[in-house]
C-alpha cells in the first residue's frame, strides 16, 4: 500500500508507473443537478445507489464519486446519511468511495467542509470558482485552503477538480503552501464542458494537462455533449476517465441513458480498444495513495 504523511511527495515515477497500463474509471452516478422526475433512471435512494455501484464495479469502475439525496430525492449533505452511505458502499463493494465536497451550488461552505467527517477514502476538491450555467459554483481560496488542510488532518485523499485553466494555477499554489496530499500523490479530474468552464475539446484538454503539476495523474470528464470528445481525447493523451449520470443523461442524440452501468461499459470497451483496460480498485488504491479498505 502506498501512503505517506502530508507534505511528503511520492516519487512521481512510482505513482505514474502504477497507472500506466490501465485506465482508472470513476463513476459519478447521481450528481446534484438532475431531478428524479425528469430522469427516472437516476439513482437517488441508498438501495438504488448500491445497485448502481455493484453494476458499475462489474462493468469496470474502480472509484465511485458520490452525491446523495434526501427522502424527497433532493440533494443533501446530511452527515448521518453520508456516514450510512459510506458504510453501506464499503460493505457491499470494494470501490474507492469518493464523497463530493462540491455538493449543490446552494450548499454552505460549512456543510461542504463537514462532509469529510463521514471519513470517506477520498473526496473531490474543486480548485476555484466557476460559472455553472445560470449559477455560480463558489470556491474561494480560503475555503479551498481550509478544505485541503482538513483532508490532510483526517487522512482523506483529495481529487483536485479542474473546471478551468486558472484552477490548475490554484492547485500549484495549494501544493506550494500546504504540501502534498494525504497519500503523497496528486490526482486531478478535468471537468470539461460545463457552461461557464473550459470547453470540452481536445485542444483545451491538452492545454489543461500541460498545466498540471509534474507527476500528477489525471482523469477527464466531458459534461453533456462533450462526453465523447473528451473521452476519446483523454484516452489518446494517456489519461483516465470519469463517466456517469452526474455528467450526462444522454447516451446518444435522442437516446436517454438507461443507467450508469452502460456509460461505464462504453468507457471500459473504449479503454480496452486503446490497450489500456479498466484498472482494478486495489491497483487504483496504489496509484492514488488510498490506504487499504477501512
Ligand atoms: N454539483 C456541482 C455544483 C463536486 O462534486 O465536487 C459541484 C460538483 C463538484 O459536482
Ligand atoms: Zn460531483
Amino acid at each position: 500500500m502506498t501512503s505517506s504523511s502530508p507534505g511528503e511527495l511520492l516519487p512521481a515515477a512510482a505513482a505514474a508507473a502504477a497507472g500506466q497500463a490501465a485506465t482508472l474509471i470513476t463513476v459519478a452516478p447521481t450528481g446534484a443537478e438532475s431531478g428524479k422526475a425528469a430522469v427516472p433512471a437516476l439513482p437517488v435512494t441508498l438501495g438504488e445507489l448500491l445497485n448502481t455501484a455493484a453494476e458499475c464495479r462489474a462493468a469496470g469502475a474502480a472509484v465511485i464519486h458520490v452525491h446523495i439525496r434526501d427522502d424527497q430525492a433532493c440533494p443533501t449533505l446530511d452527515l448521518a446519511r453520508l456516514k450510512d452511505t459510506v458504510r453501506a458502499l464499503r460493505e457491499s463493494t470494494d470501490l474507492i468511495v469518493q464523497l463530493s465536497t462540491g455538493g449543490a451550488v446552494t450548499d454552505s461552505f460549512e456543510d461542504r467542509l463537514a462532509v469529510l467527517e463521514a471519513a470517506p477514502d477520498a473526496c473531490s476538491l474543486t480548485c476555484g470558482t466557476v460559472n455553472f450555467g445560470d449559477e455560480v459554483f463558489s470556491n474561494p481560496w480560503p475555503f479551498i485552503r481550509d478544505l485541503y488542510a482538513r483532508t490532510q488532518e483526517l487522512g482523506v485523499v483529495p481529487e483536485f477538480e479542474i473546471f478551468d485553466l486558472g484552477h490548475a494555477a490554484t492547485l500549484h499554489r495549494l501544493l506550494a503552501d500546504l504540501g502534498a496530499p494525504h497519500g503523497g500523490h496528486v490526482h486531478c479530474d478535468l471537468v470539461m464542458g460545463v457552461p461557464g468552464g473550459m470547453p470540452g475539446d481536445a485542444a483545451t484538454l491538452a492545454a489543461a494537462v500541460a498545466a498540471l503539476p509534474d507527476g500528477a495523474t489525471w482523469s477527464a470528464t466531458g459534461v453533456g455533449r462533450s462526453t465523447l470528445p473528451v473521452l476519446f481525447a483523454a484516452l489518446s493523451a494517456g489519461g483516465h476517465l470519469r463517466v456517469g449520470m452526474e455528467d450526462t443523461i444522454s447516451f446518444a442524440r435522442g437516446r436517454p441513458v438507461t443507467g450508469n452501468a452502460e456509460l461505464v461499459q462504453r468507457a471500459a470497451a473504449l479503454a480496452g480498444l486503446a490497450q489500456r483496460p479498466p484498472m482494478l480498485p486495489d491497483d487504483a488504491r496504489v496509484m492514488l495513495g488510498v490506504n487499504g479498505r477501512h
